[in-house]
């Protein structure tokens, strides 16, 4: 019900807000660097603590939700994606950001309910950007309403995409090859490293639109809902309805923006989550 959604809005809005201090803690400190899937794919001791404390603030308040969540996957847990509340977790969006002191890095945690995001909220502590959004209801930054661009017009977009962490030949050459045949066509490209600022950047209009694929379920359920609440369009980059275990996105200001993209894709697939 829409009380029951409400207080799990104030209470997760809380919770970040409660992890956000552990995040600056450790963007300013020293921490220990451990690699995952590859030498570019990075977590530290601060991904997985603040994990915890999410996880466990959260269970306390709603004992019969489940969890998906980026640390927890790593470390061997299924992702079952299913009708019971969910909550899915990233505890730093941008972690190899995180590493090098580079300040767009995240909190990400949305709810499902019978597969469908109805709370999506990205908090980045470090310069103190809280995302929001609840489904229906509009997305805000900070407290205040946003909205996308609204732009149509590929060669007047400015274009985020990542290159992110496979060193997969094949990969890097599919990922090097978009962000190639986008660029002729756009004012810029830009690649802040964060799934999740990404889609706030479109939700804000500061970004006309953003593509990637590799992607997990936790770096985009969240700005998913951010995004459209925002007046944005997101599908998957082959054209048709996105899906949250497709390890993939195209969010655009526009529906045009979206035909104009797509078909300029080479498309990759990964193993879904
Ligand atoms: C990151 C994504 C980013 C992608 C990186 C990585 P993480 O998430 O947000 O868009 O390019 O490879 O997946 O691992 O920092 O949570």
């Amino acid at each position: 019900t829409e009380k029951e959604i409400e207080l799990y809005y104030r209470t997760v809005l809380h919770v970040v807000s409660t992890a956000g201090k552990v995040v600056n803690e450790g963007f300013l400190g020293k921490k220990r660097v451990e690699t995952k899937a590859g030498a570019a794919d990075l977590v530290t001791e601060f991904d997985q603590r603040v994990e915890e404390i999410l996880i466990k603030k959260l269970q306390e308040e709603f004992p019969t939700h489940k969890f998906i969540a980026e640390e927890s996957a790593a470390s061997g847990v299924k992702t079952t994606f299913g009708d019971d509340p969910t909550w899915i977790i990233d505890p730093i969006d941008g972690t190899t950001n995180f590493v090098h002191g580079f300040p767009f890095v995240a909190i990400s945690i949305a709810l499902a309910i019978k597969k469908q995001v109805v709370i999506g909220v990205i908090f980045n502590p470090v310069l103190d950007l809280l995302y929001s959004a609840v489904h229906g209801k509009g997305a805000f930054k900070n407290g205040r309403p946003i909205r996308c661009s609204g732009q149509t017009e590929l060669g007047l977009s400015q274009v985020a995409g990542e290159y992110g962490s496979s060193r997969e030949p094949d990969v890097l050459s599919a990922k090097c090859k978009n962000l190639r045949v986008i660029i002729e066509k756009v004012h810029s490209i830009r690649a802040i490293g964060s799934a999740a600022m990404n889609l706030c950047m479109v939700a804000e209009g500061s970004c006309d639109a953003y593509f990637e694929y590799g992607i997990h379920i936790w770096d985009y359920a969240a700005g998913d809902l951010i995004a459209r609440e925002a007046g944005a369009y997101t599908c998957d980059p082959s054209g048709g309805q996105l899906n949250l275990l497709h390890r993939c996105i195209l969010c655009t200001a526009s529906k045009e923006l979206a035909g104009q993209i797509s078909p300029l894709l080479t498309h990759v697939d990964f193993p879904d989550d």
